[in-house]
C-alpha cells in the first residue's frame, strides 16, 4: 500500500505532541522521500520511514550546579540519539534557553541526513540543555560543563556516540566537558569533537561549516556558470558559523555587508574586511556580547530588533537558528533581486520561504547539505583520533570542499528536473535517506 503525506504527517503530529520543530523537519523530509519510497516498495514494506521518524532513544537528566553567588540552579540536560544505522550517533550540544525536546528531536533528525550525505561512517544525534551562557562567568560555564557531562559520559564514548559543538557550545565548553570525562572515566578517547589542537582537535574545524556553506554556495552557482566574485552577500548570526562563512565570502571576492544576533542586525555598506571580522570573532568569544557594538567600533548601521533580509543582495546565507527567515522575508530577498540562499544554520528557513524559493527557481540548499560540512570535518577528527595522527591543514581544507563537491553531486543527481532546475531539498533528501534506509534494509526488523 503506497505511504500516503497527510495520513504519514498526522500519525507524527499525534505521537509527538506540540513539538511543532520537529514536525517541520519530517513533514519537509516526507515530502520528497514518500515518492522515492512509493516507487520502491521494498521501502514501504519494512516501514523505514516510519522507523527513521522515532529516535533510537531520548536520554534527559538534571543538571544541578552552583553559581558564582552560591546559589544552587537547576536545569535539563538532553542527548537524543536518533539513529546509529551507519555509525555512532553524532551531533552537537546546543545550550540555549529554548532548548527543549522538540528541538533537539529536529535537530537529531536533520543530522541523521546530513552525516550520511557526508559519506563518512556516522548516525545521528544531538543534545543540548535550556542552559544560557548569556551573561555567565567562565567559571559558571566550567561548573554548568562539568556538572552536564557528569550525567552525560555514561552515555556517550568513540564508538557509541560522540558529541560536538553548537549554539552557546564552542571549543572552550567542548574542553571543559572533555576534561569532565577523562577525569570520569579515566580514558583519553575521541569522545567529542571540536576539540583543542593540544589533546586531538582537528585543524580546520572551527571554519568547516561556514567555509563549507559557502562552498556549496559556489557549487551551485558554478552549475549555472556564476561566481561568488563581485556578489553582495547578506549573512545573519555572528557566531562560529556566521562569522567564518562571512570570511569565505570575502575570500572569494564577495562582499559580506550584514551580520546580526538576537538584538538585531549590522549593516556595513562598504563591506567586512578581515580586521572586521576577526574583531566580531573576538567580541562575540564572551557569551552574550552584543554585535552592535561593531557599529561603535566601524560606523554602519545598528537595526535594533530586526533581521537583516530587507538588505538588497545577490546570496543569502542564514547562519544564526531556525526559523528565522520567513516567508515575506524571502518574498523581500527575491524582490531585491537575490539569486542563491545556502543555509549555515538548521533549518532557518520556514517552509513557506522555501517554497517561495522554489517557486522563484532561485538556488536553494538546505542546511543539511549546505552546512554538513563542520560535521564532515568532525568525521575526520574521529578518524584523526582512532588513528592518533594529525593531518596537516592543506590537506583537510582539500577533504573539505571534496565533502561539499560531493554532496553537491549527490543533490545533482537525485534532485534535477527535466528543465535542469535542481531541487536541492529533494536531492539531499533522497541522497541522505537512501543510504540509511538501506543499512536499516540490512539489519532487519529491529
Ligand atoms: P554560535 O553560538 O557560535 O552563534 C549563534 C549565533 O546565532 C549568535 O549570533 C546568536 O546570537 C544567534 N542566535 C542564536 N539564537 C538566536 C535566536 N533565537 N534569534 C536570533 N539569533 C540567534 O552558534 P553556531 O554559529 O555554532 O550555530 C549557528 C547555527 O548553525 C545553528 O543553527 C547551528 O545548529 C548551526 N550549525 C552549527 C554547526 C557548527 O559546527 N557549529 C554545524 C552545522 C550547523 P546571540 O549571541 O544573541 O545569542
Ligand atoms: O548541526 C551540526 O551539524 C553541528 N552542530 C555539528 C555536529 C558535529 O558533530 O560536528
Amino acid at each position: 500500500m503506497a505511504v500516503n503525506l497527510s495520513d504519514f504527517m498526522d500519525w507524527v503530529v499525534a505521537r509527538n505532541p506540540g513539538e511543532t520543530e520537529f514536525h517541520q523537519a519530517v513533514h519537509e523530509v516526507a515530502e520528497t522521500v514518500i515518492p522515492f519510497i512509493n516507487a520502491n516498495p521494498v521501502y514501504e514494506k519494512i516501514k523505514v520511514l516510519e522507523r527513521m521518524a522515532e529516535p533510537d532513544r531520548i536520554i534527559s537528566f538534571r543538571v544541578t550546579w552552583a553559581d558564582d553567588n552560591g546559589e544552587v540552579q537547576v536545569n535539563r540536560g538532553y542527548r537524543v540519539q536518533f539513529n546509529n544505522s551507519i555509525g555512532p550517533y553524532k551531533g552537537g550540544i546546543r545550550f540555549h534557553p529554548s532548548v527543549n525536546q522538540g528541538v533537539l528531536k529536529f535537530l537529531g533528525f536533520e543530522q541523521t541526513f546530513k552525516n550520511s550525505l557526508t559519506g563518512l561512517p556516522m548516525g545521528g544525534g544531538k543534545g543540548g540543555a535550556d542552559f544560557d551562557p548569556k551573561g555567565k562567568s567562565q567559571h559558571e560555564i566550567m561548573r554548568f560543563c562539568q556538572s552536564f557531562m557528569t550525567e552525560l559520559y555514561r552515555h556517550v564514548g568513540a564508538n557509541i556516540d560522540v558529541p560536538a559543538g553548537d549554539i552557546g557550545v564552542g571549543g572552550r565548553e567542548i574542553g571543559y566537558m572533555f576534561g569532565q570525562f577523562k577525569r570520569i572515566t579515566n580514558s583519553f578517547e575521541g569522545v567529542l569533537t571540536g576539540k583543542g589542537l593540544e589533546y586531538g582537535g582537528s585543524l580546520m574545524r572551527p571554519e568547516a561549516t561556514g567555509y563549507g556553506a559557502v562552498y556549496f554556495l559556489e557549487d551551485m552557482l558554478h552549475h549555472i556558470g556564476q561566481e561568488i566574485e563581485g556578489k553582495t552577500a547578506v549573512v545573519s548570526g555572528s557566531g562560529n558559523v556566521a562569522t567564518h562563512a562571512a570570511e569565505k565570502i570575502l575570500h572569494r571576492g564577495g562582499k559580506p555587508v550584514t551580520l546580526s544576533d538576537s538584538g538585531g542586525f549590522i549593516f556595513d555598506p562598504d563591506g567586512f574586511t578581515q580586521e572586521k571580522i576577526d574583531w566580531v570573532k573576538e567580541h562575540k568569544k564572551q557569551r552574550g556580547a552584543r554585535i552592535s557594538a561593531y557599529v561603535a567600533e566601524f560606523g554602519g548601521e545598528y537595526h535594533e530588533g530586526k533581521t537583516p533580509w530587507g538588505v538588497p543582495c545577490d546570496v543569502a546565507l542564514p547562519c544564526a537558528t531556525q526559523n528565522e527567515l520567513l516567508g515575506d522575508d524571502a518574498k523581500t530577498l527575491l524582490k531585491n533581486g537575490c539569486k542563491a540562499v545556502s543555509e549555515g544554520a538548521n533549518m532557518p528557513c520556514d517552509m513557506k520561504a522555501i517554497a517561495a524559493f522554489h517557486d522563484a527557481r532561485i538556488l536553494y540548499a538546505p542546511g543539511k547539505a549546505s552546512n554538513a560540512g563542520g560535521v564532515g570535518m568532525s568525521g575526520l577528527e574521529m578518524s584523526q583520533n582512532s588513528a592518533r595522527l594529525h593531518r596537516t591543514e592543506e590537506d583537510l581544507r582539500l577533504a573539505l570542499r571534496k565533502i561539499m563537491d560531493d554532496i553537491h553531486d549527490a543533490c545533482v543527481r537525485h534532485g534535477s528536473e527535466p528543465d535542469g532546475y535542481v531541487d536541492y531539498v529533494k536531492g539531499a533528501n533522497i541522497a541522505g535517506f537512501k543510504k540509511v534506509a538501506d543499512a536499516m534494509l540490512a539489519f532487519g526488523v529491529v
